[in-house]
């Protein structure tokens, strides 16, 4: 589909990791009680990666010291970066490897899920400055997209050419209204090395990321994929999941395969409660938290890491659905559930808080 190729290549997350990156969540217009839930959240997923590789967490000044307090791991290194918010896997750069196998990073414009239409914060300036951070610290090669919003978590890579995102994500007008969807997969030829792209109409519902396809559905491997799944006709999901096993069923991937599809199912339907939405700031701006609103739990929003599987739990039944099913899935992997809400609450999860570098060989 591609006319234009820089050689570049995207690995699949499966493939190993040199480290994985996050940042420390402080906002407190996002998280509740300043953060305080969230950041022992946080340190709970980076001491679980650290079991299996290094980790790398970008905090702000004001919360250097403290953070290195709560983070103290032989495998856990923690660096001054300032940013907006701790979605590294939006903001951090997309790492690819060039035609001659050089580590590269592709640094998005990043416009906090929509800018000024439906963005969910003012300024962003920080946080899209990110990704030339950690490419700086890195010694990477740095590319910078200046042409195109993106964000890393709208789209899953095989590793072979193939590329799964969500129509409600990438064609909406608040992030690239000027492309075309061919213009759209020119570009995803350009900087990531695809060649085919799957089309799915959209993500999980409430999403506020306009349906993220790290929340809905990922690669297990080339030619099969695991969709999140709802089987209650009354949640709007219940379509919403359907409508993308539809289209994965008609389509095949950049190598001519047909999928298997797995289903994983969502999480019983999950509120924030009038509590949690009591400790989230007010500020002109940014998404507002009300007690009831949907929350878009997903066991989807997994990291896949050298030798392991991290995932969310949510305190509900499905939870051991989705540990059996994925430690069946992924049989070579420890499988190690956390817990999900806190991040949650944010308005993301474990894939969203992270961003893999792929490992270099004399790295
Ligand atoms: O899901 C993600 N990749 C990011 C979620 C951002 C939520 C901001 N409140």
């Amino acid at each position: 589909m591609s006319t234009l190729s820089a050689g570049y290549r995207m690995p699949a997350e499966g493939e190993r990791h040199q480290q994985t990156w996050m940042l420390w969540p402080q906002r407190p217009d996002n998280w509740r009680l300043g953060g305080k839930p969230a950041q022992a959240a946080f340190v709970q997923v980076a001491r679980a990666i650290a079991e299996f590789e290094p980790v790398s967490v970008g905090v702000n000044a004001d919360q250097y010291i403290q953070a290195c307090h709560q983070l103290q791991h032989d495998n856990i290194r923690v660096l001054e970066i300032s940013s907006d918010d701790a979605w590294v896997r939006d903001t951090g750069p997309t790492f690819v490897f060039d035609a001659n196998q050089q580590l590269t990073g592709i640094d998005w414009r990043f416009n906090a899920w929509g800018g000024l239409q439906g963005g969910l914060y003012f300024p962003w300036q920080r946080d899209d400055e990110v990704a030339r951070k950690l490419l700086q610290i890195e010694g990477c090669r740095r590319v910078r997209a200046d042409d195109l919003v993106m964000e890393g978590g709208a789209f899953h890579v095989d590793g072979e050419g193939t590329l799964l995102t969500t129509e409600e994500c990438l064609l909406n007008r608040n992030r690239n209204p000027h492309l075309s969807r061919e213009q759209l997969e020119e570009k995803l030829g350009y900087y990531l090395g695809i060649e085919r792209v799957i089309w799915l109409p959209q993500g999980v519902y409430a999403d506020e990321t306009d349906g993220h396809v790290d929340n809905f559905c990922c690669f297990v491997r080339p030619g099969e994929v695991l969709l999140a799944w709802c089987d209650d006709p009354e949640d709007p999901n219940f379509s919403r999941c359907r409508a993308a096993e539809a289209v994965l069923e008609n389509s095949r991937d950049a190598a001519g395969r047909s999928f298997v599809i797995h289903r994983l199912p969502l999480p019983e339907p999950l509120y924030m409660t009038a509590e949690e939405a009591a400790g989230v700031d007010f500020a002109e701006g940014s998404q507002p938290r009300q007690a009831g609103d949907r929350l878009a739990g997903s066991y989807i929003n997994f990291l896949l890491v050298n030798g392991g599987l991290i995932l969310p739990g949510f305190a509900c039944p499905q939870d051991q659905e989705a540990v059996a099913i994925l430690s069946e899935l992924f049989a070579d992997r420890r499988v190690v559930q956390l817990p999900g809400r806190e991040i949650l609450l944010g308005g993301g999860n474990i894939h969203c808080i992270t961003q893999q570098q792929p490992w270099v060989k004399n790295g």
